[in-house]
C-alpha cells in the first residue's frame, strides 16, 4: 500500500487524473475486466487495436500476465505512478482486478492502484476494496435521478436477477453512493465520472456533483459523451456545454479537466504517445487517445 498515495495532496502531485503533471507522471490500464453488470444505453465494448476510447482493449488478459505488462511497461515508462484497471468491462463484477491489485501490492508497492468501476457492487465488496490496498477508486455517476439514469441504463444483474427502468437505477445510484460512502470514510480517495449527455442528463450537473461530494468524493470529471449504441443518434456535447458543466460542477466540487477517455489498456504519460502497441504484440499504435475511467 502507498501510503502517500492516502494524502490528496500528494494525490494531486502523482496521480496523472488527479491534477498531477501528465507530461511528467504516467499510468498503465492492465485490461483484466471482461464482463460487465449493467448495461449502459451508449457502452459498445469491443476488442481491437486501433479505437481510442474506454470500453476499448486489444485483448483481455488474465491478473498474472498483468504483472508480466506491467514490469515490462516501467522498463519502457519508468513515469508510470499508476496501475489503473478500468475494464473493459467492470472490475467488480468478476474477481481479475481485485486478484491483480493483490499481486501489484506485493510486487509492486510503491505504484499507486487505481480502480475504475459502475459502481454497483461497491457496497458489498468495500472490504475486499479496502483490503486489496487500493489508493484511489473512478466511480462513474451519471445521474442520481433514477428516471434520468434509466434514459442512460437499460438494465441491472443483481442477484441473479435482470431489473431494468426505474428500479434498477434506483438501486444503482443507491449503491453507488453508499459505496463511495463506505470507501471514501476507509481513507480510498473517490473521483467520480459523468458521461456528459446532452438532454438527458446535462441539466442536473449541480445535483451530480453535490451529491457525490456528500457521499465523501474528491474529484468530479465530466466526460463527452461519445455516441454508440442506443445513443448512436444523440449529438455529443461540444466543448462549450462541456465546459460550462465543468464551471458549474466546480462551485461545488474540485473537478479534473485533462481526462483523455483512455482506453482500457491504455499506457504511457496522459500527455504523450500511447506505448500499448509495445505491451501487446500486433497491436498498432492508436491515434489519440470510453468505459469509465
Ligand atoms: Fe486510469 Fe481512471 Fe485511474 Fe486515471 S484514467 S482508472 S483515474 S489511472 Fe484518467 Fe483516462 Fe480520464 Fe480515466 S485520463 S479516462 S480519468
Ligand atoms: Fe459496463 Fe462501463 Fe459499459 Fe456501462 S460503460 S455497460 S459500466 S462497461
Amino acid at each position: 500500500m502507498y501510503e502517500m498515495g492516502r494524502n490528496y495532496e500528494n494525490l494531486k502531485k502523482e496521480h496523472p487524473c488527479f491534477g498531477a503533471n501528465g507530461l511528467k507522471t504516467g499510468r498503465i490500464h492492465l485490461p483484466v475486466s471482461g464482463p460487465c453488470n449493467i448495461c449502459c444505453r451508449f457502452c459498445d465494448r469491443v476488442l481491437n487495436d486501433y479505437e481510442d476510447r474506454p470500453g476499448v482493449a486489444s485483448k483481455v488478459i488474465k491478473p498474472k500476465e498483468a504483472i508480466d505488462v506491467l514490469r515490462k511497461a516501467l522498463k519502457i515508462c519508468p513515469q508510470i505512478t499508476v496501475a489503473g484497471i478500468a475494464g473493459p468491462g467492470d472490475t467488480l463484477a468478476s474477481d481479475y482486478a481485485l486478484e491483480t491489485f493483490r499481486l501489484i501490492d506485493r510486487e509492486f508497492p510503491k505504484l499507486l492502484k487505481c480502480m475504475s468501476t459502475n459502481g454497483l457492487l461497491l457496497p458489498e465488496r468495500a472490504e475486499e476494496i479496502i483490503d486489496a490496498g487500493i489508493d484511489t477508486l473512478t466511480v462513474t455517476v451519471n445521474s442520481v435521478d433514477p428516471v434520468t439514469e434509466s434514459k442512460l441504463n437499460k438494465y441491472i444483474v443483481y442477484d441473479g436477477k435482470i431489473i431494468e427502468g426505474t428500479e434498477g437505477a434506483r438501486i444503482l445510484i443507491r449503491n453507488q453512493l453508499k459505496g463511495i460512502e463506505m470507501v471514501s470514510e476507509r481513507g480510498i480517495t473517490v473521483k467520480v465520472n459523468t458521461v456528459l449527455v446532452p438532454g438527458i442528463n446535462d441539466h442536473e450537473i449541480e445535483k451530480t456533483a453535490i451529491a457525490v461530494k456528500d457521499a465523501g468524493a474528491s474529484m468530479y470529471n465530466i466526460i463527452p459523451l461519445i455516441p454508440q449504441y442506443e445513443l448512436s443518434d444523440c449529438p455529443a456535447p461540444g466543448c462549450d456545454a462541456l465546459n460550462a458543466a465543468r464551471e458549474r460542477a466546480g462551485d461545488f466540487i474540485d473537478v479534473f479537466r485533462h481526462c483523455r477517455h483512455c482506453r482500457a489498456d491504455a499506457a504511457g504519460l496522459l500527455g504523450g504517445k500511447d506505448f500499448g502497441a509495445q505491451l501487446y504484440s500486433g497491436r498498432e499504435p492508436v491515434k489519440e487517445r470510453f468505459s469509465h475511467g
